[in-house]
C-alpha cells in the first residue's frame, strides 16, 4: 500500500459518509481524576464502550493505548501532546513520537495546540513536523484548535475567534480540525467555512442535559460539522450506550434531535 493509499484507507475508517463520532479519552492527562469515577476511570469500560457500539475511532495518550488496546478490536486516534490543569503555562509539547504511536497501528495521530498563547509558536512549530512526518507514512492529524490567552483563563468561543481557531489549522495542514461548538449555528457557518477543505468535528463539553447536549450536536452539523469527538457526555452519562447510539442516529441517520431523545431518554 502507498502512503497516499493508507491515508485514504485511514480518513475513510474515520469518515463514514463524510461523517464521523468518536470516543475522547485524554481527560486523565487534560484535567486529572477529577473527572472521573469508579467505572470511568478504568480504561477498559471505555475501550469496551467504543468496541461494542463501533465507534469510528478511540482516543487516548499513548500510556493508555499501550497498555490496554491490544485487547481491543477499536480504531485509534494517539494524542501525540498533552498538558495538566496543574500547569497555568498554556503550552502542551509533544509526549509521543510518530513512531511509537504508529507501533500500535492508529488511523490517525492528535495535537492540541493553545492559539492566542504565548507559546503558540511553539506548538505550531512541532505540529508542522508532526504534521509533515504522519502524512509521509498515510497518517491523518486531527488537530483540537483550543484559543486561549496567556494564563489560559479565557477560553473565547465567539464566533471570530473560532472561524480564526480553524482556519489555523486549516493554513498548518490539519486533516480535521476539533472545535468547541459555541452555540451559534449561523455563526458557526462561518466557522465551517473557513476551515476550507479540514473536516470540522465538535468537542461535547462537560455533561449536560442529554436533549440539550443532543440539539447541540444537531445544530454544529447543521452548520456544516462533520461529527463529534466527545468524552464527558458520554461516559460520565447514566447510560452512556444510550447516548452514543443517539448520536450514531444524529450524525450517519440525519434523525432529528427531539425524536432521538424520545427513544433513548424519555422513560427515564
Ligand atoms: P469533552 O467532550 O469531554 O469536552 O472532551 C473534549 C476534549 O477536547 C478532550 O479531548 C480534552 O481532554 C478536553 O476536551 C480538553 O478540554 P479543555 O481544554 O477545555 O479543558
Amino acid at each position: 500500500m502507498t502512503d497516499f493509499e493508507k491515508y485514504s484507507s485511514n480518513m475513510s475508517k474515520l469518515f463514514v459518509k463524510g461523517r464521523t463520532l468518536a470516543l475522547a479519552y485524554d481527560h486523565g492527562m487534560e484535567h486529572g481524576p477529577t473527572d472521573f469515577n469508579l467505572n470511568n476511570s478504568k480504561p477498559d469500560f471505555i475501550f469496551e464502550i467504543a468496541e461494542k457500539t463501533k465507534v469510528n475511532a478511540l482516543i487516548t495518550q499513548i500510556g493508555i493505548a499501550e497498555k490496554y488496546s491490544s485487547s481491543y478490536n477499536v480504531p485509534l486516534i494517539i494524542k501525540l501532546n498533552g498538558k495538566t490543569r496543574l500547569s497555568s503555562k498554556m503550552i502542551s509539547r509533544q509526549v509521543c513520537s510518530i513512531k511509537r504511536a504508529e507501533r500500535l497501528n492508529p488511523i490517525a495521530v492528535g495535537y492540541t495546540i493553545y492559539p492566542g498563547s504565548e507559546f503558540e509558536s511553539k506548538m505550531f512549530h512541532e505540529l508542522s513536523k508532526i504534521i509533515e512526518e504522519s502524512h509521509e507514512i498515510g497518517l491523518p492529524v486531527v488537530v483540537w484548535s483550543y484559543p486561549r490567552n496567556e494564563r489560559g483563563t479565557i477560553r473565547d468561543t465567539s464566533t471570530d475567534i473560532l472561524a480564526y481557531a480553524a482556519r489555523i489549522a486549516l493554513e498548518l495542514g490539519a486533516d480535521v480540525v476539533k472545535l468547541k461548538y459555541n452555540n451559534d449555528l449561523e455563526g458557526f457557518k462561518w466557522v465551517v467555512h473557513n476551515a476550507g477543505k479540514v473536516k470540522i468535528v465538535v468537542a461535547g463539553s462537560s455533561l449536560s442535559d442529554p436533549k440539550v447536549f443532543l440539539h447541540n450536536i444537531v445544530d454544529a452539523l447543521k452548520a456544516g460539522a462533520s461529527g463529534a469527538f466527545v468524552g464527558r457526555n458520554v461516559w460520565q452519562a447514566k447510560e452512556p450506550y444510550k447516548v452514543v447510539e443517539a448520536l450514531k442516529d444524529l450524525i450517519f441517520n440525519y434523525e432529528d434531535p427531539d425524536r432521538a431523545y424520545e427513544r433513548y431518554f424519555k422513560s427515564e
